[in-house]
């Protein structure tokens, strides 16, 4: 089969391109418009007769139609996908994220290709941290950011696309993700490249924000196993069951890179910043077969230390940039 990933040099589309050529003999062509998040590079060791790499705009709908034409399904990942991006400067956010999606379900209800919607928990706002509930299918949407609106309006495009025109669609929610190829904005790479550079991690507010953490390759395998036997029109929540706070995640990365444990900063809080995210995932386990391979979070966390230190010619490029951009915000 022809997939088409769209997004597929970013971090998390990158992992799931990996995943089809290690575990399938799918075909893929990666849609990326190569955007300061993307980066051939991660692509770059893969055999080419296993995957193309075409560099353009999911707005482009000229081109999105001929790619969807020519593929047998279509995975969903490209977006505008950091927060603190989306409070500086949203309008990225709407087009990739709102018209991006737009172009690519017309494209995919017009070929009648399968289709599945990539998305996140934030669409469903926050929890307190004492609250016993965690999110699922039926949580209502609620979001708070820029980012997490314009993904909560992509969502809800799917599910009005399959209602009002037989899309062949599914949309899974999931939560944080960390691994090999995230980029240097995001608050795990962030702090490991900091730590590397001899620079103190900083921790918005009070460094009790919660996130539940699941590695990219976790996520890869529960979008293909939803691809291959999930119900048309429905959502799955994925999440590993691993809740954090910010404040023991660095602890954890100081600890590993030979630092003491409180070597960090508070600084200014994100204008708007969710308290807790938490991912009731018993659909996907129960329904489809799913679970998590890689839940132990601190073997997962040395690994990509490691792999941060394995691979400074990857990030290196992007590090000052997002450190100026940083800055700027008082961050
Ligand atoms: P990322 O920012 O690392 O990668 C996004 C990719 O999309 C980049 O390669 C970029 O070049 C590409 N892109 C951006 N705009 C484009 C456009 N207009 N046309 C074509 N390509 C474009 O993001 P990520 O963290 O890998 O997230 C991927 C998807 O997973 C997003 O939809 C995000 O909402 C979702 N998600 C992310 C997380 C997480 O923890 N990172 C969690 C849940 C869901
Ligand atoms: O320097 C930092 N210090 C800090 O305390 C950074 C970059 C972040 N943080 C905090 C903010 C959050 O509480 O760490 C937590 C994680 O921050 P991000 O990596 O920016 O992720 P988050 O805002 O939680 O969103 C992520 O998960 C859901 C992804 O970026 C989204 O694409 C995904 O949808």
């Amino acid at each position: 089969m022809q997939y088409l990933v769209t997004g597929g040099a970013g971090f998390i589309g990158a992992n799931f391109v990996r995943h089809l050529v290690e575990h399938t003999d799918h075909h893929v062509v990666v849609l990326d418009k190569l955007t300061y998040a993307g980066n051939r590079e991660s692509l770059a060791d893969l055999d080419p007769a296993r995957v193309e790499l075409v560099v353009g705009d999911i707005c482009d709908a000229e081109l999105v139609n001929q790619l969807t034409a020519a593929a047998d399904v279509v995975v969903h990942y490209a977006a505008e996908s950091h927060n603190d991006n989306s409070l500086r400067d949203p309008s990225a956010f709407v087009n990739t994220n709102l018209i991006g999606t737009y172009t690519l379900i017309e494209a995919a209800r017009t070929h009648g290709k399968r289709f599945h919607h990539v998305s996140t928990d934030e669409v469903y706002g926050d929890l307190e941290l004492d609250d016993p509930n965690r999110f699922n299918e039926a949580t209502a949407y609620n979001p708070s950011s820029p980012y997490s609106a314009t993904k909560a309006g992509s969502d809800m495009l799917v599910r009005a696309w399959v209602r009002s025109f037989g899309l062949q669609a599914t949309i899974s929610n999931c939560s944080n993700n960390f691994g090999p190829y995230q980029h240097v904005e995001k608050f795990i790479p962030r702090q490991i490249t900091n730590v590397i550079d001899g620079v103190r991690p900083r921790l918005y507010g009070t460094g009790q924000n919660v996130r539940d953490w699941i590695h990219a390759n976790d996520h890869s395998a529960a979008v293909q196993t939803i691809i291959e036997k999930g119900r048309i029109g429905e959502t799955y929540m994925i999440g590993a069951d691993g809740e954090k706070n910010n404040t023991d995640v660095v602890g954890l990365i100081l600890e590993y890179m030979d630092q003491p444990r409180d070597a960090f900063d508070l600084v200014t809080d994100r204008p708007g910043h969710d308290l807790r995210y938490a991912i009731d995932a018993t659909k996907l386990r129960s329904e489809l077969g799913w679970e998590p391979q890689y839940s132990n979070f601190e073997a997962g966390l040395k690994a990509t230390i490691e792999w941060y230190r394995a691979n400074e010619a990857w990030w290196r490029p992007a590090k000052e940039a997002t450190e100026a951009k940083y800055r700027a915000a008082g961050h």
